[in-house]
């Protein structure tokens, strides 16, 4: 075979499992972003990935996936699965809290096969590390893999370093990889044979180290590629997740593909419209997000009839709450009458601004809304580009009218909180208090997810803090168990400006999350149900 290829979510832990509270799920959608085009490549027996292990059903293609999430527990499994599949190609897609993960995969796949392996780093610490700022110049973080290679801060562990959309760099990445395969010449060699890739489409970067450490990169020329042609991941890889919210169904990640951010700006996010770049195709949104719907209906029907099917769309904000592309997705969908149930994220100001619209999506299986809240008070921490309507009444009367209406529409909805901002501890514990009221009142609030904001590379957009990830964000068993609830968190790399988490507040926190809502205890029954929340 000309391409072995596997591809691995690096892990954001050290070790320990992930809080049976925390958001999850079994599939690494970015990756099944990122890889969907050599896939499609594969399957249909094209170039050299018509000659890779991808050339198999969408099932066995899926077994050469890796989603981790703690180093320790999860290494042996990505190393049996190296012995397995004995790969010439390894994709890491990594995270900034991800990179001392992606190093070590990295250096155990370098360990086992030396120059046999390609190992190609991609995802999002890559893209917000290394960019090209206004004047054309290509500029590398701190945090930037290249150039913690070149400053001896990690290993010479990785051969290319890929920021930007994966889709059709890693199709041109593995036909270079297979031609050197017949050639017989090292994989790990890719660096001197990219004479052809300026034409791949697709905005991107890619970069490496030579032998006296200096970095060489070369920026994507060959234009943007039509969204409207890019293969569905759940086609490609399947679906082996299930949502706690979808009542037992199966649950594909889908998207719309008009960019990978956010038409807001907010000052924390790493979707943040001035890091991800305006949206693109936004006039073709629906129809693609629709196309990926019915395709999670017919693959799940296909692969796993005895499931029903859901989906959650990955859109920063289902299509960009633009009125027309939501109205037109209702209409698409009134036409078929998928078996589908689905859900998304929309602004507290979007729902109540479209009530109309949010009912009609629910007439089509729209049963889940994840809203980001936050904070008690956006105001206290500096402000949100979201909170549009702060003139007009509180953020928290807003958030319930928001749980009013949903309630009302029996719409089911998660509420995302981000401590971390600058906001007063009591503060974080008044809005507990408020949101075990709301549960109280509101049996359709579930999950309530926890995060402490982590200050992300945002390609320079950072406060100068210029932080370079090369530790692990969270590192002692009594963080890792202050933290056990949290999804994203970190103790080293507190937003700029403000001071790290103090582990008596944290544990206040996750003692009380657990107890006041008793989602620990549901949460255990889910996992012992295989599910996920
Ligand atoms: C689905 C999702 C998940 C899923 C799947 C994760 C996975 N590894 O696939 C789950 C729920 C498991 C998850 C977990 C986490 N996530 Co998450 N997740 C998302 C979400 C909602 C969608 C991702 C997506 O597909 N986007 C669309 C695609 C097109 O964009 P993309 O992801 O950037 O991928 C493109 C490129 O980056 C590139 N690419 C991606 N991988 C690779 C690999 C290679 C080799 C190459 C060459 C290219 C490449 O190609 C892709 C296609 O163009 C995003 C937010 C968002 N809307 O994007 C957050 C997001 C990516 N997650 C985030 C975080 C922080 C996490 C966690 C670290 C949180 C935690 N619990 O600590 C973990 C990490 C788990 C892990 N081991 O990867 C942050 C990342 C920020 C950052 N700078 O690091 C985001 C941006 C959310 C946010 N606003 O903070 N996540
Ligand atoms: S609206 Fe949400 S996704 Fe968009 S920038 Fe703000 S916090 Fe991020």
């Amino acid at each position: 075979m000309a391409i072995r290829v596997m591809a691995v979510a690096a892990p954001e832990l050290p070790e320990g499992k992930i809080g049976v509270g925390v958001l999850s799920s079994n599939d690494p959608a970015s990756l099944f972003n990122a890889c969907r085009y050599a896939a499609f490549l594969a399957e249909n027996e094209i170039g050299f990935w018509g000659e890779s292990n991808w050339v198999v059903s969408r099932k066995e293609r899926r077994e050469t996936f890796l989603l981790m999430h703690s180093l320790k527990d999860d290494l042996p499994i990505f190393e049996k699965l190296l012995e397995k599949f004995q790969p010439n190609l390894l994709l890491i897609g990594a995270m900034s809290l991800c990179l001392p993960g992606a190093v070590a995969c990295a250096k155990k796949a370098k360990e086992m096969f030396g120059d046999e392996i390609c190992v190609v780093l991609g995802g999002r610490h890559t893209n917000e590390t290394i960019y090209t700022t206004q004047d054309g110049t290509i500029k590398h973080h701190p945090g930037s893999p290249l150039r913690l290679m070149a400053e001896e801060h990690i290993d010479q562990v990785f051969d290319l370093v890929v920021s930007g959309e994966g889709e059709y760099i890693i199709a041109s990445i593995g036909e270079i990889v297979g031609s050197l395969d017949q050639r017989k010449i090292s994989p790990a060699e890719i660096s001197n044979y990219l004479q052809e890739i300026p034409q791949t489409p697709g905005r991107w970067i890619v970069g490496w180290i030579d032998d006296v450490k200096e970095i060489h990169t070369i920026e994507g020329r060959g234009g943007q590629f039509d969204r409207n042609y890019l293969p569905s991941p759940v086609e490609m890889f399947g679906v082996s997740s299930v949502f706690d919210i979808f009542s037992g169904r199966l649950t594909a990640h889908v998207f719309s593909d008009s960019g990978s951010g956010c038409v807001y700006d907010c000052a924390f996010c790493s979707e943040r419209r001035s890091v991800t770049g305006s949206l693109i195709q936004l006039d073709t949104a629906a129809d693609r997000l629709f196309r990926q719907l019915k395709n999670t209906a017919n693959v799940i029907q296909q692969d796993s009839p005895s499931f029903r099917a859901s989906a959650f769309v990955e859109d920063s904000i289902m299509l960009a709450g633009s009125n027309t592309a939501l109205n037109r997705l209702v209409r698409l969908l009134a036409e078929e009458k998928l078996d589908l149930l689905f859900g998304g994220q929309l602004t507290i100001d979007q729902i109540i601004s479209k009530v109309e619209i949010v009912k009609n999506l629910k007439s089509v299986g729209f049963d889940y809304l994840f809203v980001g809240m936050e904070t008690l008070e956006p105001k206290s921490v500096g402000g949100f580009s979201k909170d549009i309507k702060f003139s007009e009444e509180s953020w928290l009367r807003r958030t319930e009218k928001v749980l009013e209406i949903l309630a009302s529409l029996e719409i089911q909805c998660g509420l995302s909180l981000l401590f971390g901002l600058g906001e007063t501890h009591d503060s974080r514990i008044r809005l507990l208090y408020q949101i075990k009221k709301w549960r109280e009142s509101y049996r359709i609030l579930n999950p309530v997810a926890l995060n402490w904001a982590v200050q992300h590379p945002l390609k320079g957009n950072d406060g100068g803090i210029g932080y370079r990830y090369t530790e692990w964000g969270i590192f002692s068993s009594s963080w890792l168990e202050a933290f056990r609830d949290f999804g994203e968190a970190s103790v080293l790399y507190p937003l700029s400006g403000q001071k790290p988490p103090i582990l008596k507040e944290v544990k206040e926190i996750t003692d009380f999350y657990g107890e006041l809502f008793g989602i620990r205890k549901n949460a255990i029954m889910n996992q012992k149900k295989g599910e996920v929340i």
